[in-house]
């Protein structure tokens, strides 16, 4: 699959050339709903028009936290539960990129947790994938944020007391411009959705459900998905907040009964991103940071004075 280029010169873009020039062997286990995520992104990013020096993608710790290792664009392996500040400095410093923010759920929902709601509320403008395996992957299984209420693991060997956290309803209210759900088992849809996420301005969050056959062989993971924006039976318009609230709720419920509903479940093309925002309000430099700094007229020497002044 190919694209034009969006920025600079119009050619096309080749899905390989995402894949590093040394290829690595992906140490994700046989059948991990990882490799969905990756698929989609390679087919997402040519078709958005993307080439790999544009974009930068941020991932947390965790099996999830690899994927930049196999794929080749700019890359940033982030400290457990911190890709998010990562990625909005990123944008901020160098609103040409075209950031992707990635990492499990335990990493996102949990110790990350308190990043995403503010990262939504403000709604900044990067493509947020979590990739939900209802787990902690990497270290083997222990119950996250995601695991249903009464799933048992090694941390919870009598089944977990809590509920789930439910991430698309916590993104809508959060603030989050773009909330959708996919699963690894259909990388046409994901890479879809992808792709919109990609272009919307604002903060598109996809929740990724992933399979890991190794630790959470209960997941509903791997049952037939069913995609809410194509099926009759559910019928709402993702525009509207309301409907797309209360159509979040259904799926949310419905997940750990057997029944995956997937699709863009809300959009607000209207709402300014705080990039946007911050503009209108004049707190925007009108270059941004990476291109300030780095031209040929920036002088080094005058630029170590005033530091040192402004730090006495
Ligand atoms: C601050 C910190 N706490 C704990 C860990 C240990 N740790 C590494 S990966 C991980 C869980 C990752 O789970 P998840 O984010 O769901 O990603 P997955 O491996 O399932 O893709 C934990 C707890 C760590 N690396 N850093
Ligand atoms: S442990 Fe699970 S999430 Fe990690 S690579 Fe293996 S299957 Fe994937």
């Amino acid at each position: 699959m190919s694209a034009f280029s969006a920025i600079g010169e119009q050619r096309e873009i080749e899905q390989e050339e995402y894949t590093p020039g040394i290829e690595p062997q992906p140490t994700w286990c046989p059948g991990c709903g990882d490799f969905g995520v990756l698929k989609a992104l390679k087919g997402a990013l040519p078709e958005a028009g993307r080439t790999p020096d544009e974009t930068l993608t941020v991932t947390g710790i965790g099996c999830s936290g690899k994927l930049n290792s196999y794929f080749n664009s700019y890359g940033f392996h982030t400290i457990h539960g911190r890709a998010l500040p990562v990625a909005r400095a990123a944008k901020l410093a160098n609103p040409g990129l075209e950031v992707i923010a990635a990492g499990g759920d335990g990493d996102g929902y949990g110790i990350g947790g308190n990043h995403f709601m503010h990262t939504a509320r403000e709604n900044h403008d990067f493509t947020y994938i979590v990739f939900n395996n209802e787990i902690f992957g990497l270290t083997k299984g222990q119950t996250s944020p995601t695991s249903p209420k009464g799933h048992k693991s090694k941390t919870q060997p009598h089944g977990s007391a809590k509920e789930p956290v439910r991430p698309l309803s916590l993104s809508l209210n959060a603030g989050a411009s773009f909330v959708a759900r996919t699963a690894a088992v259909n990388p046409n849809q994901a890479k879809e959705l992808i792709k919109e996420a990609i272009e919307h301005d604002g903060f598109a969050h996809i929740d990724f459900l992933t399979q890991c056959p190794t630790w959470n062989k209960d997941a509903k993971q791997y049952v037939p998905y069913i995609d809410v924006n194509e099926n009759d039976d559910y019928d709402f318009d993702p525009t509207n907040r309301d409907e797309a609230a209360a159509m979040m709720r259904e799926t949310e419920e419905a997940l750990h009964e057997g029944e995956v509903l997937t699709g863009k479940f809300y959009v607000d093309e209207d709402r300014p991103s705080y990039q946007q925002e911050k503009q209108q309000i004049g707190e925007m430099p009108e270059e941004p940071l990476a291109e300030r700094y780095f031209d040929d007229s920036y002088e080094w020497e005058r630029s170590a004075d005033m530091f040192i002044d402004d730090h006495k």
